[in-house]
C-alpha cells in the first residue's frame, strides 16, 4: 500500500517500532530549534545529560521571546544561551534576527528532514514538507544529544483542498475554519496532511500559517507535499539544492478525510478564549476594537505584510486604535524597508514593534482594561495578553488591516479596495550575519550565568503509596497559559523554578502555591484536554516543585502529558468520565502506585467520601519506569549506575 507523505518521512527516520497507528515509534531527529523562554531550561537539562556536544544535522537557538530587558534576568539569559550555543555547537539567532519559526522557515526548513522544537509551534516547518514537531525542553536536550524521540504513531487526517483563495481571504481563515469544525482537541493523536488540487495555490508562507495553527488543534503535527512551490521558496532563500520532491503515493491511506473548498471560506474570527471559538466575521461585524496587533509566528511573513499594507496604504489608523506590527525576522523588516511597505506603514500611524513574539506572549503592548485586542496571532487564552480582563480574537492580517482602518471589526471586502496578488520575490535579501556560529574552539568558552538562573530542583522518586489532599479542581480545555502564565512579569522567571512556581494556577487561583506548600503537595482533577497549548515544561516542574503528585483527568494534550512523565508527576485519566464530578477541591485521596505495575490501572481512594474510583495510566510501561524514577534525568542517572555497576 502507498505512504502518505508524513509516513515517507516517518519511515526514513525510523529508529524503533512499527507504524501501526497507536504504537510507539522512535524517530532520529535531524534538526532541534530552542528559543529562549524554553532554551535556558533546555540548556540546564542538556548540561545534566552530560553530552559534550550537540548530535544532530543542526540545531539552532534563538532569541524571540523574553526581548523586554526590564532588568538583567532577561539579558543574562540571552548571554547564557549565546555562549552555551558556541560552546556546545548550536547556531545562535541573535536577538533582533526574528522570530524562530519564521527565520526557520527561510533559512533551515527543509523537506523530508525531521526537527523537534521546545515550541509548540514547531510544526510551522511542516509547510515545507517536513516533519517538524513541538516538544518539552528536556525532550529537545535528549535529541540534542542524539536520542530519538518517541511518539505514537498518529492517525493520518487527509485535509483535502481543493479551489483557491477569494480576493482579502487568506490562509489564516483556512485554518480557523477548520478549527471551527474540529476543536481544540480534534487533532490529538492525529496529523493533518494537506492535499488536493488547492495546495498549488498556496505558496509556502501560507502553508506555514496553517502547519503552524494547526498546533492548536492538538495535533502531532501538520504537513504539506514538498512541490513546485516549496521549490520556489527554496529558490529564493539561495537554498533550491535542498529541494526534494515529497509526495503522497497515488494510493496512500488515511484514516480520515476533511474537505476544504478554498473558493468558499470566508473571512473568520476566533472569540475569547479559545483559538476554536470561531465565528465569520460577518457575526460580529461593527464590534469597536481598542487595539490591533499583526505579527507572530502564524502571520508575519512579507505576504502577510504587504496585504497590511495594501490596505492601510494612504488611510491612516482610527483615532480609537493602537496598532503595532512585528514583523516576523529580519529579512521581513530588511525587505519592508526596501519595497516602501514601511514607510507606509508608519505613515498610516502603524507602531513599528521589534521582529519577536512581543505582544502575542504578553511581553508588552497589552490592551487597556477590558479592551478588545484583535491579533493576527494563534491563541486567546485568559490572561495571555498580559492581563486578564483583555479580550483577544484572533483574525487574518486583512481582517486586522480593515478594522485598524473603521476601528471596528470589519470584514475587508466591504471596503471596496481592488485587490493585489502577492508576488514573492524571486530572491529574498538574504544576510545571515546574526546567525552565529559555534566556536572551532569549544573548550575554551567559558559560560557565562546570571544571578536568576538557578539549578534543576531534586526530584526523589515515586513512592509506593501516596496520600494527599485534592489542591484544585478545573475544568476542561485547562491550557498551560492557565498553569503558568506569560507576561512581560513572569517570563523573565522562566530560569528560576523556585521564583516562577509562584505564580502557579495564578490566572485561575492565585493562592494554590501557597495552599500547595502548605499542605505537602496533593493532586489536580481536571476535564478534557487538560495541558493544551504551549510546551513550556514549566508548567509540569513548577507543580512538580510545589509537591504535586497526580494530576487526574478526563484526558491530556500531548506534549503536557509528556512533559508530565518527565518531571516524574504520574499522569491519571479517569475509566469512567463521570467520576469527575465524585472528587471535589478539598478531598483527601491516596492509592498505591504498585498497582500500576497490573495492566496500568489504579484504585483511587476518595477518603473524604468513602468511594473507590478506577484510573489508569495513559502512558507506556517506560514512561512509569521514568515517573517511579522521580522523572527522566533520574532514570537516565539510573540506567548510568545500573550500567557502572553491572560493568564492575
Ligand atoms: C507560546 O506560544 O505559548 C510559546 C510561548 O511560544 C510557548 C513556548 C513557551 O511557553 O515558552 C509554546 O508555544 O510552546
Ligand atoms: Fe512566539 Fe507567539 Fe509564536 Fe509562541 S505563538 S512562538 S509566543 S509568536
Amino acid at each position: 500500500m502507498g505512504l502518505t507523505v508524513f509516513e515517507k518521512i516517518l519511515k526514513a527516520h525510523l529508529v524503533e517500532g512499527s507504524m501501526e497507528k497507536g504504537a510507539c515509534v522512535a524517530l532520529r531527529m535531524d534538526q532541534t530549534l530552542t528559543q529562549d523562554a524554553t532554551g535556558t531550561m533546555a540548556c540546564l537539562e542538556f548540561e545534566a545529560i552530560g553530552i559534550p556536544r550537540v548530535q544532530t544535522e543542526l540545531s539552532v537557538s534563538y532569541v524571540d521571546h523574553n526581548m523586554i530587558q526590564g532588568d538583567y534576568k532577561n539579558p543574562d539569559d540571552h548571554r547564557f544561551l549565546q555562549d552555551f550555543s558556541t560552546r556546545y555547537g548550536i547556531i545562535f539567532s541573535r536577538p533582533g534576527n526574528g522570530i524562530c519559526h519564521h527565520v526557520h522557515l527561510e533559512r533551515f526548513a527543509r523537506p523530508g528532514k525531521t526537527l523537534i522544537g521546545s515550541d509548540s509551534h514547531t510544526p510551522t516547518a511542516g509547510g515545507v514538507g517536513m516533519i517538524a514537531i513541538g516538544a518539552g525542553g528536556l525532550d529537545v536536550a535528549l535529541a540534542m544529544a542524539g536520542e530519538p524521540f518517541t511518539i505514537t504513531m498518529p492517525e493520518v487526517v487527509r485535509v483535502y483542498l481543493t479551489g483557491q483563495l477569494q480576493p482579502f481571504v487568506s490562509a489564516k481563515d483556512v485554518i480557523l475554519e477548520i478549527l471551527g469544525r474540529i476543536s481544540v482537541k480534534g487533532g490529538v493523536g492525529k496529523v493533518l496532511e494537506y492535499s488536493g488540487p488547492g495546495v498549488a495555490s498556496l505558496n509556502v508562507p501560507e502553508r506555514a500559517t496553517m502547519t503552524n495553527m494547526g498546533a492548536e488543534t492538538g495535533a502531532t503535527t501538520s504537513i504539506f507535499p514538498s512541490d513546485g512551490m516549496t521549490r520556489r521558496w527554496l529558490r529564493a532563500q539561495a537554498r533550491e539544492y535542498q529541494w526534494t520532491s515529497i509526495e503522497a503515493d497515488p494510493d496512500a491511506s488515511y484514516d480520515d478525510i476533511l474537505e476544504i473548498d478554498l473558493s468558499r471560506v470566508e473571512p473568520m474570527v476566533a472569540k475569547p478564549f479559545q483559538p476554536d471559538n470561531v465565528v465569520p466575521v460577518s457575526e460580529i461585524e461593527g464590534t469597536p476594537v481598542d487595539q490591533v496587533m499583526f505579527g507572530s509566528c502564524t502571520n508575519s511573513s512579507l505576504r502577510d505584510i504587504m496585504a497590511v499594507h495594501h490596505i492601510l496604504a494612504g488611510r491612516t489608523v482610527h483615532p480609537r486604535v493602537d496598532a503595532g506590527i512585528s514583523p516576523g525576522s529580519r529579512q521581513v523588516l530588511l525587505e519592508s524597508a526596501s519595497t516602501g511597505t514601511l514607510d507606509g506603514l508608519i505613515a498610516s500611524g502603524v507602531r513599528i514593534l521589534e521582529s519577536s513574539c512581543g505582544a502575542c506572549i504578553g511581553m508588552g503592548f497589552a490592551p487597556p482594561t477590558d479592551g478588545i485586542s484583535l491579533r493576527t496571532i494563534n491563541r486567546n487564552f485568559l490572561g495571555r495578553c498580559g492581563h486578564k480582563s483583555g479580550k483577544v480574537f484572533l483574525v487574518s492580517p486583512e481582517v486586522a488591516a480593515a478594522s485598524a482602518i473603521t476601528g471596528e471589526i470589519t470584514d475587508p471586502r466591504s471596503l471596496g479596495i481592488e485587490p493585489r496578488a502577492f508576488e514573492m520575490p524571486e530572491k529574498f535579501l538574504i544576510d545571515d550575519s546574526m546567525l552565529l556560529a559555534p566556536s572551532a574552539e569549544p573548550e575554551k568558552i567559558r559560560i557565562r550565568r546570571g544571578p536568576n538562573i538557578a539549578a534543576l530542583p531534586e526530584m526523589p522518586p515515586l513512592p509506593g503509596k501516596i496520600n494527599g489532599d485534592v489542591l484544585l479542581k478545573v475544568e476542561d480545555d485547562i491550557t498551560t497559559d492557565h498553569i503558568i502564565p506569560g507576561g512581560a512579569g513572569i517570563l523573565p522567571l522562566r530560569s528560576n523554578i523556585p521564583e516562577i512556581s509562584k505564580h502557579t494556577f495564578e490566572v485561575l487561583d492565585p493562592t494554590f502555591p501557597d495552599r500547595a506548600l502548605e499542605k505537602g503537595g496533593g493532586f489536580i482533577i481536571g476535564g478534557e484536554n487538560y495541558g493544551q497549548g504551549s510546551s513550556r515544561e514549566h508548567a509540569a516542574i513548577a507543580p512538580r516543585y510545589l509537591g504535586v503528585k497526580a494530576v487526574i483527568v478526563k484526558s491530556f494534550a500531548r506534549i503536557h502529558l509528556a512533559n508530565l512523565v518527565n518531571f516524574g508527576i504520574l499522569p491519571l485519566v479517569f475509566e469512567n468520565a463521570e467520576d469527575y464530578d465524585s472528587i471535589n477541591q478539598g478531598d483527601r485521596l491516596s492509592f498505591e502506585t504498585h498497582a500500576l505495575d497490573e495492566g496500568n490501572r489504579v484504585e483511587i481512594v476518595n477518603e473524604s467520601r468513602g468511594r473507590s474510583i478506577p484510573a489508569r495510566s495513559p502512558v507506556s510501561e517506560k514512561d512509569l519506569q521514568i515517573i517511579r524514577a522521580g522523572g527522566r534525568l533520574g532514570y537516565i542517572g539510573n540506567r548510568r549506575k545500573n550500567n557502572v555497576e553491572g560493568s564492575g
